[in-house]
């Protein structure tokens, strides 16, 4: 591992992100969203320039040569997807808006798939995205919906777990890593315990995959949801893998061009896997363009990026404790390079104005997990969230801010 970070050259890296090397209100930026949103590679930004200046068609439409050439580039960014999270067939890689999109394209399918009495379980780690669009169905099926709930730490708790799961368990919805806490989940384990059950299981896999391998067979996740905009590529693509016997189960999500075999007014057929879910033209720069961000991410390689976030974690964390009344949220054995924290009685959002004056990007709020928010009985948090091309130096720039904000706030 050591060898492995010593090649990890975060400036060399820094370079091709030409959006870092900006000032902000007079300071350098300092960008700690990274759970938000990460920014993107010079490869990303001149592919979307490329697309458009060289090829740019529709796809799977067209004899022409530009429709030709869109649709090979686009399929082969399937196959790139494929291969990166380790999916046993492309078919099985199905372009959405997002991970809120896959997710929600789940939740429509098992309409189909369950019936009153049902039981889903999620967790209460969850964004609201793994939360709202099973409540939306467990209210319209007249299913139940039950909640892992999380210790002081910010871990789940496996004996509660345990006790929810039962044979009227239908689904299993949970994330890989929490986006407020950072806490990574034990995917695989609770996975097993699930199909142990009878129970299917979608990982939303956002805060993942920008951080980790991940290998959907290994894990043996039924689906997995994540967005390209989170990992280095595109705003507005994202993937729902899921395994082909389920994705063969799940109904079409919506109708129109592109999903379809053959339509007429009497009986339309619908098209096999992946097209089924995919109505209508397609992102199709940003489908494209999320392949060079995989292609991105494999040579830095992600046992790189994981090690050296894992500094990254290790350092902030040492650093924000010189505080007093400094209180993290999230103290989870297992952590990825988030940190939620609380500095006092003060209100986070003053705090993240302040340091953004001084050219420093956190979140404040309750990052769209309010569950989580109420179990530690708080409105919200500071929230940096650390990437492969921060460093330590900028923690130290975080924490003189943060000093400057504590003097003027208290
Ligand atoms: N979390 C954050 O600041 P979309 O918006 O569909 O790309 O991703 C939604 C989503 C789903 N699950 C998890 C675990 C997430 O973290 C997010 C997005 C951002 O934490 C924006 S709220």
């Amino acid at each position: 591992m050591g060898t492995e970070i010593l090649s990890f050259d975060v400036e060399k890296i820094r370079e091709q992100f030409p959006v870092l090397n900006q000032r902000v209100n007079g300071y350098p930026l300092v960008y700690f969203d990274n759970a938000a949103t990460s920014q993107k590679p010079r490869a990303v930004i001149d592919a979307i320039s490329e697309y458009y200046q060289t090829i740019n068609s529709n796809v799977h439409r067209g004899v022409h040569h530009l429709s030709q050439l869109a649709t090979d580039a686009y399929e082969k960014a399937r196959e790139k997807v494929q291969l990166h999270i380790n999916a046993r067939h492309t078919h099985e890689i199905i372009f959405t808006k997002g991970t809120t999109d896959s997710i929600n394209l789940v939740a429509s399918g098992f309409r189909d798939l369950i019936k009153e009495g049902d039981e889903i379980i999620i967790s209460a780690l969850e964004h609201h995205s793994n939360i709202v669009p099973w409540q939306m169905l467990c209210e319209k099926i007249r299913a139940k919906l039950k909640v892992i709930p999380f210790n002081d730490m910010g871990e789940l708790i496996q004996e509660e777990y345990d006790k929810l799961l039962s044979e009227k368990t239908r689904l299993v919805a949970f994330n890989h890593i929490s986006n407020a806490l950072g806490t990574i989940n034990p995917a695989k384990e609770m996975i097993a315990k699930a199909h142990a059950a009878g129970a299917a299981v979608l990982i939303d896999g956002a805060q993942a995959i920008p951080h980790m391998a991940v290998d959907v067979q290994d894990l043996n996740a039924d689906f997995y949801a994540f967005s390209s905009h989170k990992m280095f590529g595109p705003t507005g693509v994202g993937i729902l893998y899921g395994k082909e016997k389920w994705l063969e189960k799940l109904p079409p999500y919506q109708g129109g061009g592109e999903m379809i075999k053959t339509v007429s007014f009497k009986k339309t057929t619908y098209a096999g896997l992946p097209h089924k879910f995919e109505a209508g033209t397609p992102n199709i720069e940003a489908g494209i363009v999320l392949g060079v961000a995989v292609d991105f991410l494999q040579e830095i390689g992600l046992e790189n990026i994981a090690a050296y976030e894992q500094e990254l974690l290790e350092y902030g964390t040492q650093r924000l404790m010189e505080f007093d009344f400094m209180r993290i949220i999230g103290q989870a054995e297992n952590k990825a390079s988030v940190i939620s924290f609380l500095m006092g009685d003060l209100h986070p959002y003053d705090v993240g104005s302040i340091v953004d004056k001084l050219g420093i990007a956190l979140r404040t709020g309750h990052h769209c997990a309010q569950p989580i928010m109420d179990g530690f009985n708080i409105p919200g948090t500071l929230r940096a969230s650390f990437s492969f091309y921060n460093t330590k130096g900028e923690t130290d720039r975080m924490i003189e801010a943060l000093k400057k904000a504590k003097m003027m706030l208290s």
